[in-house]
């Protein structure tokens, strides 16, 4: 007998959902829904379990009852099961200038990117205020501050919300020139092909981009055609099919 129902992916992806004109608002759930991708493993998403993320941070992936909590330990865990090397074709090297240049969108841009969707309160209201839709409506007013606060807080812990709007705009520049620099006239970050790299730097692009948010990070990266056709080349390979809402 033959069972006609669909067989459910045994891999779910835990992310917040398409927004602000994205797949994701947050860089790290496109980063590693693009990692999916590249394994070219089937997947489902889920966005409706925030509240059961192990770290209190999404993205985080359940695979077939593994648990696994932040995009560079998937992209470790997808590597190890399905013996895939996002950088094969990579010498020591650039597997290291690779590395950087993600830990740069990361560690760095991704908090320049925060402050001006968070702090900024022009953005807030265009942005993250919204993410809260979902809300019980008499909830919403104090989940959205306490949210907001909460993120404001943890920018000045981490060292970016302790400067001022135009140093953050500054420090940010260089980064998204470095971006520019690196991928020169190359498809990719490191060549013809993506690597594990490419999730995270097309993620942390594509957030850039957005046009909701009208920063002086969007005139820099939009300064940069190679990086403009570089989102293209991902939205095109990796979200063919997404429209914007
Ligand atoms: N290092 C983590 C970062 C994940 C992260 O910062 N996620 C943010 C969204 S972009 C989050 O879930 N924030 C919710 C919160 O802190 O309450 C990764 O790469 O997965």
């Amino acid at each position: 007998m033959t069972d006609h129902r669909e067989k459910r992916p045994m891999i779910t992806l835990y992310t917040f959902g398409p927004n602000i004109g994205l797949p994701d608002a947050s860089p790290p759930c496109m980063k590693a829904e693009v990692l999916l991708k590249m394994a070219d493993q089937p997947y489902q998403l889920d966005h409706t379990s925030f509240p059961k993320a192990p770290k209190g941070k999404q993205p985080f992936m359940d695979d077939a009852g593994t648990i696994v909590a932040d995009s560079t330990f998937i992209r470790w865990h997808l590597e190890q099961k399905y013996q895939i090397d996002f950088d094969a074709g990579l010498s020591p090297q650039e597997r290291a200038q690779a590395w950087a240049f993600e830990k740069l969108c990361e560690d760095n841009l991704y908090f320049a990117v925060a402050h001006t969707r968070w702090v900024l309160d022009e953005n807030f209201q265009r942005g993250p205020a919204k993410f809260f839709d979902m809300v019980p409506a008499p909830l919403r007013p104090i989940v959205r501050t306490l949210v907001r606060r909460k993120v404001v807080k943890s920018l000045r812990m981490q060292g970016i919300g302790l400067h001022s709007g135009d140093e953050i705009v500054q420090l940010a520049t260089r980064g998204i020139d470095a971006l520019a620099d690196q991928l020169g006239d190359k498809p990719w970050l490191m060549g013809n092909a993506p690597c594990s790299a490419d999730a995270s730097v097309f993620a942390t692009v594509a957030g850039l981009l957005c046009p909701v948010f009208n920063t002086p990070l969007l005139a820099a990266t939009e300064r940069h055609a190679n990086l403009v056709a570089y989102r293209g080349r991902g939205m095109a390979r990796w979200y063919p099919d997404f429209k914007v809402a």
